[in-house]
Order: C-alpha cells, then structure tokens, then sequence
C-alpha cells in the first residue's frame, strides 16, 4: 500500500485546489478504490490534511507540514536542475546522503529532509537543523567544467538563494561573501559547495543548503540567538516550505544555466549590489591567519580584493569575515 503514497499524493497536489474522485486515481494508478481510501485515511491520521467530501472526491487542503516526495513530485514536477528527488524525515545531514547516494550513479539529485541531527557547515562547525522549520537541502550536479570555473559556482547560487528569499520578506536580504545570506546584521542561511573529482574531471558538485524558515527566536540554540535570524521573524505569517523550495529551485536553475553559460563579470555588479560587505571595518580568518581590513574590489574572478590595517594588499577566494 505504501508503494501507493507518492502516487495518490502527487494526483491530489496537481488538481489542488480542486477535488478528485477516489475512482479517478483508482483508474489512474491501476488499484482499488479500496486501496485509495486505505491509502488517504493513513496521510489524514499522519497529519495531512485531506478533506474527502462524498460524490466529489478527495482534496489536499494545504501543503503538509513535513517532506512528502508524492508532494515534491507534483511541486517540482517543471524543474529540469535535477533527476530525482529524496525524502527524509530525519537524517545525520544531506551532504552525507547525497555523498553516499552519488557513488555508482550519474544522475543529479535534490536531497531534503525535515531535520538534520548532524548537520555540518564549513569546516565541520555545527549547523542547526531544526525538525520541520527550515529547509536542509543538498543539490547533486554534475556540470561538464574545468576545475577552475567551479570558484565562481558559490557566487552565482547566492544570487539565487538571495533573491528568493528576498521575495519573502521586506526588509532587505544580504550576501555576505563568499557564502552566507544575511537580513539584517543575521544569517538566515548558510551553504556550502564540496566536490567530488578524479584526476581530470569533475564528477559532482554537492551543493548543501541550510535556511531558516519558521523559526522562533526561542527556536535558536543560545549561542545562535543573537546572529541568527529566519523568514518567519521578518513576516506576519509562516512560510509555505513547498513553495520556498519551488521558488528556490526555479532560481537556481537559471542561475546555474547562467553559470555554465556566462563569465562572473557579467553579474559581479549585480552581485556587489546585494552584498553586506562594503564601506566597513571587517575582522577576517583565513586559516590560522587573523586581520582587520576593508574591502577594496571584487575582481572579475569573484575574488575580494582587502587593504589590511598595515596597508597590505590580501587577495581572497574564501575567509570567514565576521562584522
Ligand atoms: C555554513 O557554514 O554556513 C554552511 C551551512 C550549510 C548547511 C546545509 S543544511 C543542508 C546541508 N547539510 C549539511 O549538513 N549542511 C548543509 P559556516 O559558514 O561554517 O557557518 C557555520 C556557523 O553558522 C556555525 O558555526 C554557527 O555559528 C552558525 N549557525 C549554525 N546553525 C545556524 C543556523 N541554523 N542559522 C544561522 N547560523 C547558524
């Protein structure tokens, strides 16, 4: 029966907000109207919500509140970015899946999952992964690109990240080189871009994005609560995760199409556009090294250009910058 799930699911988000006959789906997916029931009762004891109204069929009310692939299916179903799609209710983090999921595969996955229970940013440092109130995704790509192009990668997804948080929220939505997204003075996502090559190519890109949606202030860990920030505490009202993630992945595709069609320059002013960077005193950790400076350019290769307070001139692909 369960096998079924996905299907029925996925009929009753295409006609949403219209009703389906338990006949229809029955007809369309070869089973019993029987099974259809079966299958509809156990979603509406689980949470979601479906109102079946007699001699009209059935309906899905709104988007449920957690990762259903049936409803991802239908959401995404006009997206070229990736192959397949999985769906978790709980995992240790999705770069970890998708580094496990790609071995022996060339297609391009999207990896979700509610919560993430070891998620990782950069440098192994935790990232928090609240159940149900973010969106915890992995892309897995696989661009036909010389390794040297693959620096600007970060910088034409948070174009994508940025903008369409953007269209959530009022107040102004910040990149804050080289990958985090910020409103305000907080991040409300971090990404990351790991790879995995042989000798002379790569063979995929394992791009991990975390975005905090719904949360709460009191939904922060302490040490968070005074840097981080998500949609929710810059609106009126929750945001729909379902459409965030349709939103999202219709931006990135083009921004990825862009990528594999065109330099950095031509987007790097839109980018210093939107960047939190500019005209402040920055205290920057490139390894072991520590400096205060201000940036000064961001070349055409996506690299920022930073005058130290001794007047050294420092050219930087990645640093930690912290205000
Ligand atoms: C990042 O690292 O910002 C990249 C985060 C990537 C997370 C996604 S979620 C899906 C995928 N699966 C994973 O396991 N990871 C990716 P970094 O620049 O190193 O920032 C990490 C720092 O951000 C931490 O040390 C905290 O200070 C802070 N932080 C942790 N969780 C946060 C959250 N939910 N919101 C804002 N800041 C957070």
């Amino acid at each position: 029966m369960s096998k079924y799930r996905n299907a029925i699911l996925t009929l009753l988000t295409e006609v949403q907000p219209q009703y389906i006959s338990g006949q229809m789906i029955a007809n369309q997916l070869d089973i019993s109207r029987m099974t259809v029931k079966k299958v509809i009762d156990q979603l509406k004891t689980e949470g979601v919500s479906i109102d079946s109204v007699h001699n009209k069929g059935h309906r899905l009310n709104c988007y449920p509140a957690y990762w259903y692939l049936g409803v991802l299916e239908a959401c995404l179903k006009k997206q070229q970015l990736v192959d397949t799609i999985q769906a978790f209710p709980s995992v240790t983090s999705t770069q970890d899946v998708a580094k496990k999921a790609l071995v022996g595969h060339t297609e391009t996955m999207l990896i979700v999952s509610d919560e993430q229970t070891g998620g990782k940013g950069r440098f192994k440092r935790p990232w928090q992964s609240t159940k149900g109130q973010g969106i915890w995704m992995t892309l897995v790509l696989r661009p036909d690109i010389p390794f040297s192009m693959l620096t600007t990668f970060n910088l034409f997804i948070s174009l994508a990240i940025c903008h369409t948080i953007q269209r959530y929220v009022k107040d102004k939505v910040q990149i804050k080189w080289p990958n985090d997204i910020y409103i305000g003075e907080r991040k409300v996502c971090g990404f990351l871009t790991e790879m995995v090559a042989n000798a002379d190519s790569i063979e995929a890109v394992i791009c991990g994005i975390g975005i905090n949606v719904n949360q709460q202030e009191h939904d922060f860990d302490e040490d968070l609560i005074h840097t981080a920030t998500s949609l929710r505490l810059h609106r009126e009202t929750p945001v729909e995760r379902y459409a965030l993630l349709q939103d999202l992945v219709t931006e990135i595709e083009q921004r990825y199409h862009q990528f594999l069609s065109t330099p950095f320059h031509t987007i790097k002013q839109e980018y210093i556009d939107v960047s939190n960077i500019w005209n402040r005193r920055l205290r920057f950790t490139e390894g072991r090294k520590q400096f205060y400076g201000k940036v000064i350019e961001m070349d055409d290769d996506g690299f920022l250009h930073v005058v130290d307070e001794t007047g050294n001139i420092h050219r930087l692909m990645s640093a930690d910058i912290h205000f």
